[in-house]
């Protein structure tokens, strides 16, 4: 197992600048030449928690400030700006934990998974799009959410469009089962024929998606882990990444997910969708302090080009940037 540092350097070259998109109030509350008070740590305290970082990290970070100004250590906002963008930046894990995971041999599996409508079909998009334009793999996508039809015809669309391969079943009649309940194509022998497709047509990433679930469907758990043993026989090490959509503007609910998602899940990255227009990108930091997770990618917008690979500095200086980085 690899990992592919050099040629996965070149995702770093943004897309489409967090710094663009980001909606944050962080940026008008250290104004340059305002004077610590009372009255700005309070405003700061509102404006963090209003961020989604958790009510514990902006008391943290405030306090930090807090302290420093009563020492006189400090005094203007330009001050206070300084120990809190330090204090965000650190704490992370080194680049290499955001770095996907790919096989040394044969198709690499990236299993997506998260609850409905957290951005699992679009973020499929914007990694198929990543690694066939950055990296020129040859990438499949395997539609193994075959609850509605919608579904599969959304990620045939963004297949056709970014053009890359896709393994679905026809729709057909739901089947009636035993218990009365009707089922659709099952998802994992729609895995099992995107495995076998993979590797016959010499296929470097399969991004299998999934229909969404709360991580209290125990059917629908199971099902995840049906589609996953199915996955871990046909390809050995596979799949590769279990990466947990979770969708930004939810804020602190994103955390939770995650947190009870990995209990049932090997889940071993997140990719932060709609981080675009949401004045919730505290998330982030609450994802820091609450998850052992890496965030491996950020999704800015609805279009296969609105990404970005993860980057804590990066991230920070966006949150922090006052004029507009359209550079
Ligand atoms: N602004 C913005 N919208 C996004 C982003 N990612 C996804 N969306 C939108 O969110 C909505 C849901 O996205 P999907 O990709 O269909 O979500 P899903 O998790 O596959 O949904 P289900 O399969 O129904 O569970 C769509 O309208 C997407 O365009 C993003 O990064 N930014
Ligand atoms: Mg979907």
């Amino acid at each position: 197992m690899g990992f592919f540092s050099k040629t996965f350097d070149k995702l770093k070259q943004a897309l489409k600048k967090t710094a663009e998109v980001l909606t944050t109030d962080v940026r008008t509350l250290f104004v340059p030449g305002r004077q610590i008070d009372d009255g700005f740590l309070e405003q700061m305290l509102t404006t963090f928690i209003r961020s989604d970082m958790g009510v514990l990290n902006a008391e943290r970070l405030v306090g930090e400030v807090r302290s420093r100004w009563k020492a006189g250590k400090i005094r203007n906002a330009e001050e206070a700006e300084q120990v809190v963008r330090s204090e965000m930046i650190a704490g992370w894990g080194g680049p290499e934990t955001r770095e996907l995971r790919f096989a040394d041999v044969g198709p690499t599996v990236l299993m997506v998974a998260g609850v409905n409508g957290a951005g699992k079909t679009t973020s499929i998009a914007k990694l198929a799009y990543l690694l066939k334009n950055q990296l020129g793999k040859k990438v499949m996508v395997c539609a193994s959410d075959t609850f509605r039809a919608a579904a599969v015809d959304q990620l045939t669309i963004w297949a056709d469009r970014i053009g890359v391969e896709i393994v679905k079943h026809k729709p057909g009649a739901p089947v009636v089962v035993g218990d009365g309940k009707s089922v659709h194509a099952d998802p994992a022998a729609v895995a099992f024929d995107a495995c076998e497709a993979a590797k016959s047509r010499g296929i470097d990433v399969l991004i299998v998606d999934t229909a969404g679930r709360l991580h209290t469907q125990d059917h629908l758990m199971r099902e995840l882990g049906k589609i996953r043993g199915v996955i871990e026989k046909r390809i050995p090490g596979a799949p590769h990444e279990t990466l947990l959509v979770l969708d930004a503007t939810t804020g602190q609910n994103a955390v939770r997910q995650a947190q009870e998602f990995s209990k049932v899940v090997p889940v071993t990255g997140l990719f932060l969708a709609k981080l675009d227009g949401t004045a919730r990108g505290g998330v982030v930091l609450a994802i820091r302090d609450t998850l052992k997770l890496p965030v491996k990618f950020v999704g800015l917008g609805e279009t296969p080009a609105d990404v970005e690979t993860f980057d804590p500095e990066r991230f920070v200086t966006a949150l922090f940037e006052r004029e507009p980085a359209g550079k």
